[in-house]
């Protein structure tokens, strides 16, 4: 009997102590959506659009106003939140081709890689963007590698680049899913490959017509960049996509419900072509653009549901962001332009996506951790290239000091523990123009290019002059007061200096 109370006594304690550890090891959800502008969301003060699921997390949820991406285009904004690195630093890390390869070093520190070794399994689905497989590109008919799986993450399922950028098949692990080897397929960036037909030359057979770019191989209707023949049977259908991105989520977290786990949901949506499931087409009243967004939303209230399900709410940190700020023509006549009703994406800030102005990289950001994140919203500065470091503190791994260079840890911060948030923010644009944010003041580096992008219609932010902008008074970038402040003007451009030069930018912390 007393033998049998102290085993019983033993197993409280055990239990007790495996909660506590798995309280530090939560399961952690990225959504991260594509494209999608600070003003995009109804939390964030949308009123044309409603997205009651990234609502309910932002309510129930930390709300964060002055969150920041590292780049206003996807690569390096994705180079940066998985390596803790800035892109910048390494050339050949702009906007990436569909056959690149694999831009990560598989020796990096990654942000996957450091959960791993905290005993988490790690999955991404969705939008890769990164390159995959040797120099030279992958074999897209054989072993599709190094990619995810060299990085850090135990399953991948991947658009291989962008939902616009051939090749239109999905990737899962190493392979392209449901290829018929007798129907190989070939991909190529420079000249025209197969005899499928293009959107240059017939225009006709579109089901969406392009604006600009865009009008290389036809899949699914939809004219896209680059090149494909053959993978008949593994060509994806656009209006699918956010269905079976969203199963593929759902049956990792099931997979993997004994915890902990990552996974780094990458949406399709809102990026181009636009193609929304029949459920969402027409509903917002905006165009694709909009009925995106729902089906966006969508995709977050059905991962929730399975967190629901399975009983996994209190134990997992789910955070919601977006690769870089919105654009509302990206290359296809999808009305988006023309039904856009007053609604602002870039709520109100100034740019767009490709933007060295804020409206490209200060994006929705949210935490959501129920019992441990209390309901609130903060203006504290932080940037998505501290998850790396940050969450390696949560989950009690060590980072040396020359491993993710630029992650710093803000945890307190992205647990709203602390109002503190960065020193300062380094903000990247198309052109590779670097701006920094320090308090109150954003610093525009002077860089040659044209002020505005004509096709997309977002201006750069491009100047031969030094720019600086109080934010709190000026959230809109109207007043440039580098003239009148050069005393700052200085002080910021030596910041940013000794950033590049990677000389005294670390905090202590
Ligand atoms: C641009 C494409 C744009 C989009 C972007 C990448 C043209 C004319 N424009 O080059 O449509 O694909 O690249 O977007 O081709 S991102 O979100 O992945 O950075
Ligand atoms: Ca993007």
């Amino acid at each position: 009997m007393r033998n049998g109370y102290f085993l019983l006594f033993v197993g409280f304690f055990l239990l007790s102590k495996t909660r506590a550890i798995a309280q530090q090891k939560p399961n952690i959800v990225l959504i991260y959506a594509d494209d999608l502008g600070y003003g995009d969301i109804s939390c964030n003060g949308a009123t044309k659009i409603r997205t009651p699921n990234i609502d309910r997390l932002a309510h129930q949820g930390l709300r964060f106003t002055n969150a920041h991406t590292s780049s206003s285009t996807c690569t390096p904004s994705r180079y940066s939140l998985l390596t803790g690195e800035y892109a910048w630093r390494k050339t050949g890390t702009g906007i990436a081709p569909g056959n690149a390869a694999l831009l990560i070093p598989t020796d990096h520190i990654t942000l996957p890689g450091v959960l791993q070794k905290a005993g988490y399994k790690t999955g991404v689905v969705g939008k890769w963007h990164l390159g995959l497989g040797p120099k030279g590109g992958p074999d897209w008919n054989g072993e599709i590698k190094p990619g995810p799986l060299e990085i850090g993450f135990t399953y991948s399922f991947l658009l291989p680049a962008t939902g616009d950028r051939v090749p239109c098949v999905y990737v899962e692990n190493h392979r392209i899913v449901n290829l018929d080897l007798k129907d190989p397929i070939q991909v190529s960036y420079k000249e025209p490959i197969g005899s499928d037909p293009t959107g240059k030359d017939h225009p006709e057979l579109l089901k969406m017509l392009f604006s600009h770019g865009h009008d290389q191989t036809i899949i699914n209707g939809v004219s896209r960049i680059g090149y494909m023949s053959g993978g008949k049977s593994a060509r994806w259908i656009d209006e699918e996509m956010a269905d079976v991105l969203t199963s593929k989520v759902n049956r990792f977290i099931e997979d993997s419900k004994s915890g902990p786990f990552f996974v780094y949901f990458s949406t399709h949506d809102i990026h181009v072509p636009r193609m929304p499931h029949s459920r969402f087409a027409g509903k917002s009243e905006m165009g694709p653009r909009g009925d995106a967004i729902l089906q966006l939303d969508w995709c977050v209230g059905e991962v929730m549901k399975t967190l629901t399900k399975l009983n996994l709410v209190n134990n997992t940190m789910v955070i919601i962001s977006s690769d870089n700020g919105p654009v509302v023509d990206d290359g296809y006549k999808d009305d988006a332009v023309e039904k856009l009703n007053g609604h602002k994406p870039a709520g109100p800030l100034r740019g767009g996506k490709y933007s060295a102005f804020d409206a490209g990289t200060r994006i929705p950001f949210i935490v959501y951790w129920p019992g441990k994140v209390k309901p609130s919203t903060t203006d504290a500065l932080v940037s998505q290239v501290d998850l790396l470091a940050s969450l390696a503190a949560l989950t009690g791994q060590r980072l040396s000091q020359t491993e993710a260079p630029d992650s710093f840890n803000t945890l307190d911060t992205f647990l709203g523990k602390s109002k503190k948030g960065r020193a300062y923010v380094i903000e990247h644009a198309i052109n590779n123009t670097l701006s920094l944010i320090k308090e109150n003041w954003k610093y525009i580096e002077p860089h040659q290019g044209p002020a505005l992008m004509q096709e997309v219609a977002v201006e750069t932010g491009n100047a031969s002059e030094p720019q600086l902008y109080n934010l709190k008074t000026d959230l809109g970038e109207t007043r440039n007061l580098a003239r009148q402040q050069p005393e700052l003007v200085a002080e910021l451009a030596a910041l940013l200096k000794a950033v590049r030069k990677k000389e005294g930018y670390k905090p202590t912390n």
